[in-house]
């Protein structure tokens, strides 16, 4: 009566999220989307049926099959199951999910670990973007134990590199989607910006607000919610996201001073809820932003010198660290590799079981 599906569930930076095979899940898309929100826990808001954890960070999914691509080992695409409702978003990439992609391909015998270290090429099919993974490996097995800490997750791991390639423009198809560094919508001065991640750019003052707020602070400011949804919509077609109002991006992000040593300071929403910390690609759109002359973070991110540039972005829970290698001019910074720190963890694998009334097994 029953369907059994393999999967791995990991923890990948500051998500958590389930992965699978391509191969162990239907072809057809719209059977494959049923699939995935059955085993999240459908379109219930506390997902109570389902491996889904009632928070748009941990009903996330990633799948995975080897890569026909030159050069790349694997083929990653993400899956937003929408919490509460009964709908999947693939528009975005994410970059918490894939730090556990290595650890995958590794686990699943995709990519064969190497004495050391394994470098796993990812392919981001959501955005036809890049990614080299470093995920440390020793006797054929993946070292999951070690001493790096990322803000947003107790404890301490071992670290999974990653570098970005050339992310300009990955759902909107322009580092500058709208053709412009400022665009005024509402009365207020927003940067929409797509090195990775969809992200609006807004003031943290121009909002009544000082953009050091805790997360559930902002989440319980309906008023504000309401101002930054009106934005939002109207930006999507600007942002050549079309209609918005079902999709997860872009992503809201205020901005403020930096207080704690970084050089920005941020509370970002995902679309509907604030983060706890920052995403991945998310933090590289940010960073990149205020290396942008023009941008709304001109006056309020303190940039450091030199190239590559380290920008610590402050979030709610801590700080995020990117590594921006920049070509081009000062006047037209071109970002070309973002590299940063995240760690993964394998925290169970097996079978996830779904009403065979919705798939019974034939691919
Ligand atoms: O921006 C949350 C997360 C993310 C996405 C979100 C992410 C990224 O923290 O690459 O990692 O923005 O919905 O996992």
């Amino acid at each position: 009566m029953q369907t059994a599906i393999p999967y791995m569930q990991f923890r990948g930076g500051s998500s958590k999220g389930v992965y699978f095979l391509a191969s162990d899940l239907p072809e057809d898309e719209a059977l494959r989307n049923k699939v995935l929100l059955a085993v999240m826990g459908g379109g219930d808001a506390r997902q109570i049926d389902g491996l889904g954890g009632a928070h748009p960070l941990t009903s996330k999914i990633g799948i995975i099959c080897p890569s026909q691509r030159e050069g790349i080992d694997v083929d990653y695409l993400f899956v937003q199951a929408v919490v509460g409702e009964d709908r999947v978003d693939t528009t975005p990439n994410c970059g918490n999910i894939l730090a556990g992609v290595g650890p995958f391909a590794i686990e699943s015998g995709l990519v064969k670990a190497r004495e050391g270290e394994t470098r796993v090429q990812i392919y981001m099919v959501n955005s036809g973007n890049r990614c080299e993974l470093q995920v440390m490996t020793s006797q054929g097995e993946i070292s999951y134990q070690g001493n790096a800490r990322i803000d947003g997750v107790p404890g301490s791991a071992s670290p999974v590199i990653c570098n970005y390639m050339n992310l300009a423009g990955s759902a909107c198809g322009a580092l500058l989607p709208t053709g412009n560094i400022l665009d005024i919508v509402d009365g207020i001065s927003v940067t929409c910006i797509d090195n990775g991640m969809p992200v609006v750019l807004l003031r943290a003052e121009d909002f009544d607000i000082t953009g050091y707020e805790s997360s559930d602070e902002l989440n319980a400011n309906t008023v504000l919610k309401e101002k930054l949804e009106s934005i939002r919509i109207q930006l999507g077609p600007m942002m050549n996201l079309g209609e918005v109002t079902d999709k997860v991006v872009p992503k809201m992000s205020f901005i403020a001073a930096a207080k704690e040593g970084g050089h920005i300071c941020t509370r970002t929403f995902i679309p509907h809820v604030c983060h706890t910390a920052v995403g991945v690609l998310g933090a590289v759109s940010v960073a990149t932003a205020c290396v942008m002359p023009g941008s709304v973070a001109e006056g309020i991110a303190v940039i450091p010198e030199g190239n590559p540039k380290n920008i610590s972005v402050e979030h709610p829970s801590g700080e995020f660290s990117v590594n921006l290698e920049i070509a081009g001019s000062s006047e037209s910074p071109e970002v070309i590799k973002a590299g940063l720190l995240r760690t993964a963890r394998l925290i169970s694998k097996g079978e996830t079981y779904i009403p065979s009334s919705i798939w019974n097994g034939n691919k």
